[in-house]
């Protein structure tokens, strides 16, 4: 199988993680591509008409996506428990839901401030995206600590990756403040070796790599 990817984009760290803890290294090959909406670049827009990352390949050469679909496809080949049977499927996939909803939002902050020019930004838009990311931390630290004790699976490391991308990202807003348990839960779940494997690093911050339009496009 083939995976299209990033060394920054969240979503394709959900996946990357997945693969990890699925023991699936071998299985999948992994293509680094670039590009945002305003130029696809070398996203792959003929095996996703939406142009997003990530997408994968299956042998039989169809492609799927989005990181949901492909987390769950890869977790049936070799990591069924990652989506538990029974009336906890449904929490772990609204957490999974939840975790891509910050991402998302944290994501359309990151293009709002880089891809639109500085006269066009909307505070109140950016504000309103923050904000969304703000009630679900809020939601996690009060609603959720019983949910994230349970064995890991999807619903943990989709989290996971949903808070490293704010450090990552959006560090100077601090979302620790005021979830001091989801704070305390992240420093336990960032040592797993699937987490601790797909930190993501920028392409500015190696040396020797100057590749055109690079640093500016990556989610
Ligand atoms: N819902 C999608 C979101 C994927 C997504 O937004 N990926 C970003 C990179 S982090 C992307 O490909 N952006 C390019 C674009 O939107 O044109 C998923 O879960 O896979």
């Amino acid at each position: 199988m083939k995976l299209y990817a990033s060394n920054t984009s969240p979503f394709v760290r959900k996946v990357r993680v997945l693969i990890w803890e699925a023991g699936l290294q071998d299985r999948v090959q992994q293509l680094l591509v670039t590009g945002s909406p305003l130029d696809p670049v070398s996203l792959p827009i003929a095996e996703n008409p939406l142009g997003k990352i990530p997408t994968l390949v299956l042998e039989g050469g169809r492609a799927i996506h989005d990181s949901r679909v492909i987390c769950h496809y890869l977790a049936s080949l070799a990591w069924p428990e990652a989506y538990p049977e029974g009336p906890r499927l449904w929490r772990t996939m609204t957490l999974e839901a939840l975790a891509d909803g910050i991402l998302e939002a944290a994501l359309l902050i990151v293009y709002e401030n880089r891809l639109r020019p500085a006269g066009q930004r909307s505070s109140p838009w950016i504000a309103g995206q923050w904000a969304k990311v703000a009630r679900a931390l809020d939601a996690l630290e009060k609603d959720w600590a019983g949910d994230l004790a349970q064995p890991v699976c999807m619903g943990q490391l989709a989290l996971g990756v949903a808070l490293g991308y704010l450090d990552f990202r959006h560090s100077e807003r601090d979302w620790r403040a005021g979830h001091p348990q989801l704070a305390d839960w992240y420093t336990k779940i960032a040592r797993r070796p699937a987490l601790l494997a797909t930190v993501p690093f920028d392409a500015r911050n190696l040396p020797g790599d100057h590749s055109p339009g690079r640093t500016l496009l990556q989610a």
